[in-house]
């Protein structure tokens, strides 16, 4: 090839790459500007972004992670790795669990749903403790159900069982008509969301005489509740117990990732808007930091993970590699245009981060240069992603993206049903 010939190839390369990257997400300048005004002394620059190295997912001391075969004791590491340094020790299953129907109303939702609320009773030694599941089932489905089950961090008006109260938050009518079971429990009756009055839920009930081996703090908390709730589905005839996601937004959105990471019943896991301490990159400058998290919330993480507030490059994890221990199952992470506190560009990269570990199943990679443009969901392999126009919440959007994705890696609910007669 003549020179010139070679230089216009090269041009034509590099502008393909950066067209390509054009057409992906871009903060837009009037939210960077809103961004540092409601939330001064923080990064909302992409051009301030200082260069960071990942810790490998898949580098053991002596070796890499060649295989699926070779992965559970590198899994095991990284959740230990998680548990010592940033969400604590949880205690496991209580000794006994008990559930009890309070309500159930084949009839819901003029006919379209069955209602169960359910209370969980989980028993340690001689304490117990409460909290209720509110259950939707779709009537027209025949056999059992997928089910999503929210860790809902909003008021309890959010996810009213008598559906007096509708919220997008939780649009149970729009996720039942798609064919699938909602469920929901209110976080607070778990841990109280308050530094001061966290221990007050269900850590209360593993405290011997002012000494625990659990440093759990309540994100992990929250994600033993989703535990105990899928003790019970897993009771329930009416739900398809190796289909239930987990999904949570924001904190909630943390503690649904956690809640995944620690208990691999869940065949998906759902993060909305989950930033700081959920899907985003820890190592990343840009809106929330550790320093700030940890200051703000000192209750959700357990103590050690504050050592590191000024040395997040010490951190022997990073985000990316909670993503990862979700794999082989199903992960979807969603962002909002204008929630740059929870760095949208940061929970993307995490996710494109975690690609080697989906590939040892056989995924494509999600690249760093693939973040798609807004309201384009991407779907590869067995995760998803969408970023949405509008800010930090969890809206029927998010909702209808979540049930295409379950469609898509559980296959449609029509399908399943007709080849479940079979
Ligand atoms: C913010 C916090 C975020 C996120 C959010 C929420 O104040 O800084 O990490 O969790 O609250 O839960 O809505």
């Amino acid at each position: 090839m003549k020179r010139t010939h070679l230089i216009a190839a090269l041009i034509v390369a590099v502008g393909g790459m950066t067209a390509a990257q054009g057409k992906g997400w871009q903060a837009r300048p009037e939210v960077v500007a809103q961004a540092a005004k409601q939330q001064p002394g923080f990064n909302y620059d992409e051009s301030r972004v200082e260069s960071y190295t990942l810790p490998d997912p898949l580098a053991q001391k002596n070796s890499t992670v060649k295989s699926a075969l070779m992965w559970p004791p590198r899994r095991a590491e990284i959740l230990d790795l998680f548990r010592t340094n940033v969400y604590g020790r949880s205690p496991g299953k209580p000794e006994s669990v008990a559930f009890a129907v309070v309500e159930e109303n084949p009839k819901a939702m003029d006919g379209a749903s069955t209602l169960r609320r359910v209370a969980i009773t989980s028993r340690q030694g001689a304490k117990t403790h409460r909290f209720e599941l509110t259950l939707f089932l779709p009537n027209k489905r025949p056999g059992a159900a997928p089910v999503f089950l929210l860790i809902n961090n909003r008021p309890p008006s959010n996810t009213d069982p008598t559906r007096k109260e509708k919220s997008g938050f939780w649009p149970a009518e729009q996720v039942i008509a798609r064919g699938y079971g909602i469920g929901a429990f209110h976080y607070a009756e778990l841990a109280p969301d308050e530094a001061k009055t966290y221990r007050d839920g269900v850590m209360k009930f593993y405290d011997e005489s002012g000494s625990t081996p659990y440093t759990w703090g309540a994100l992990a908390a929250w994600g033993w509740g989703a535990s105990r709730a899928m003790d019970y589905l897993e009771t329930d005839p009416r739900v398809d117990k190796a289909h239930v996601a987990v999904v949570g937004h924001s904190r909630g959105g943390k503690a649904a990732l956690w809640a995944g990471a620690e208990d691999e019943r869940f065949a998906m896991v759902v993060s909305n808007d989950s930033g700081e301490g959920g899907a985003a990159l820890s190592r990343r400058n840009f809106g929330e930091t550790i320093e700030r998290i940890n200051t703000s919330f000192p209750h959700w993480f357990t103590t050690t993970y504050k050592t590191f507030n000024a040395r997040v490059a010490q951190l022997p994890v990073d985000q990316h590699m909670l993503l990862s221990l979700v794999a082989p199952r199903a992960l979807y992470v969603a962002s909002a245009d204008e929630d740059l506190w929870a760095d949208p560009r940061g929970e993307f990269l995490s996710l494109a981060a975690s690609s080697p570990v989906f590939a040892l199943w056989g995924d494509a990679p999600i690249r760093p240069a693939d973040m798609p443009a807004v309201d384009a969901p991407l779907i590869v392999g067995r995760r998803g992603y969408h970023i949405r126009t509008g800010g930090h919440n969890l809206t029927p959007y998010d909702w209808e993206r979540y049930a295409d994705f379950a469609d898509r890696v559980w296959k449609a609910p029509a399908a399943r049903a007709s080849s479940e007669k079979r």
